[in-house]
């Protein structure tokens, strides 16, 4: 293990620990030398991940600012107001809890806030492109609240407003999630705010992958039309592990008590703190730059996978996100997404809405921009990396490693020419 390289800038760790410090530098390398495709994946700055790293780290600080359980919150509570601050001002929300642990608890804090165990609660059904804490049975949301699910139509691979209204006046949910983790279309809030104001439902909007699209000006807000907007802060927004809450002042008791302490014990202020970080930086003119680009390399990618006759669902993509049905290419998307992996290319295979294959060995695999983006990759540069998929999934048909090999050592070449923002050379 400690034959590994050691992480040069964290000479403390590897001091006192070479054997993890190593394995944090394998995985600096690999995130530099790999072309990474999840869509829900991506670099953050080198300030984000410096403010994570902090002595706010040992601080407890149970409540809210100016109304904690712990004495010593002098600088911790300006770090959260300036947290609260910045996500107010960015998305114009009336307010927002920047305290949950992570998209999960978000939602469960959710529940929480809106309904009581037993209440119906209606989301996106997970193969068909939602998240486990909009009510799919597996998850506590949906053992412990009754989960009504919509999807997309088979033929458009959209969702169907029609459905979707027709289930709510029927099932009359307490609350309706809207968004999700394999959605490649703009979301109509506005559709779900009429259908949730005629069932009588709260809507929330779980804007967790397009964030920073969002907060970049490059998809529409949900702030106008959902009651809750619940996000995770470290995909297209690019902050830290983490998760916010942002609603409307007439919520604002209800969330905040359900996240504390309705859920959660002390906010993991290091944190708070990066969140800050990446608010900030999220509001610079830079990032809307970034949040258009993603958008603009997707759509351009979409076009070359479907040049080369790939299946996409609902044809192509309007935001950060691609979803591969690989049905005709005869291979499960778990192989290709092993083989991608074995050639640099990290993706994470998935369900395709009506996959006929399991969870674990589904048809497809998903892609996005946002981590390719980040590294300064253009539209010009969408042409190679649909031929390194096209040729990695055909090595993977065949079994053709020497192929994966050749591919691994082009996305290199490129990967070497555009550093990691945050990784040292
Ligand atoms: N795990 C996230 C994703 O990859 O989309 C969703 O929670």
């Amino acid at each position: 293990m400690t034959s590994l390289p050691l992480p040069a800038h964290h000479p403390a760790l590897a001091t006192a620990d070479p054997e993890l410090a190593a394995l944090v530098g394998a995985e600096e390398r690999l995130q530099a030398d790999t072309l990474r495709l999840i869509p829900s994946e991506n670099y953050v700055s080198r300030a984000v991940l410096e403010a994570s790293g902090t002595v706010l780290q040992n601080k407890y600080s149970e409540g809210y600012a100016g109304r904690r359980y712990y004495e010593g919150q002098q600088n911790i509570d300006q770090v959260e107001r300036l947290a609260i601050d910045r996500a107010k001002a960015l998305f114009g929300a009336d307010h927002a809890n920047v305290q949950p642990y992570s998209g999960s608890p978000a939602n469960l804090a959710v529940h929480l806030a809106f309904a009581e165990p037993g209440d119906t609660v209606m989301g996106m059904a997970l193969p068909m492109g939602g998240h486990l804490t909009h009510g799919w049975g597996v998850s506590a949301t949906g053992k412990w609240f009754r989960g009504v699910q919509y999807g997309v139509r088979r033929d458009t691979g959209l969702i169907d407003f029609d459905e979707v209204r027709d289930l709510a006046l029927k099932e009359r949910p307490r609350i309706i999630f809207c968004g999700g983790t394999a959605l490649p279309r703009t979301i109509d809030f506005a559709a779900f705010a009429g259908i949730a104001h005629e069932a009588g439902a709260v809507l929330v909007a779980d804007v967790a992958h397009i964030a920073g699209l969002v907060a970049g000006g490059a998809h529409p807000s949900p702030v106008p039309h959902a009651d809750v907007v619940s996000t995770t802060t470290h995909k297209t927004l690019r902050g830290p592990r983490g998760a916010m809450l942002m609603c409307r002042e007439e919520h604002a008791k209800a969330v905040d008590k359900a996240v504390f302490p309705g859920l959660q014990g002390g906010p993991h202020n290091q944190t708070t703190a990066a969140i800050a970080v990446a608010l900030h930086e999220a509001a610079q003119p830079s990032f809307r730059d970034y949040a258009h680009q993603v958008v603009a390399n997707a759509k351009v990618l979409a076009g070359e996978l479907l040049t080369r006759g790939f299946d996409l669902v609902s044809g192509g993509t309007d935001n950060h996100l691609i979803l591969m049905d690989l049905t005709s290419r005869d291979v499960p998307g778990k192989v290709a997404a092993k083989a991608l992996d074995r050639a640099g290319i990290v993706v994470n295979y998935n369900t395709v809405p009506y996959d006929p294959r399991k969870p674990f060995d589904p048809s497809g695999i998903r892609i996005g921009t946002p981590s390719l983006t980040s590294r300064g990759l253009g539209t010009e540069h969408m042409a190679a990396v649909a031929d390194w998929i096209d040729r990695g999934v055909t090595a993977a048909r065949t079994g053709d490693e020497p192929a994966l090999a050749a591919i691994r050592s082009e996305v290199a070449d490129l990967m070497a020419a555009h550093p990691a923002p945050g990784i040292p050379a």
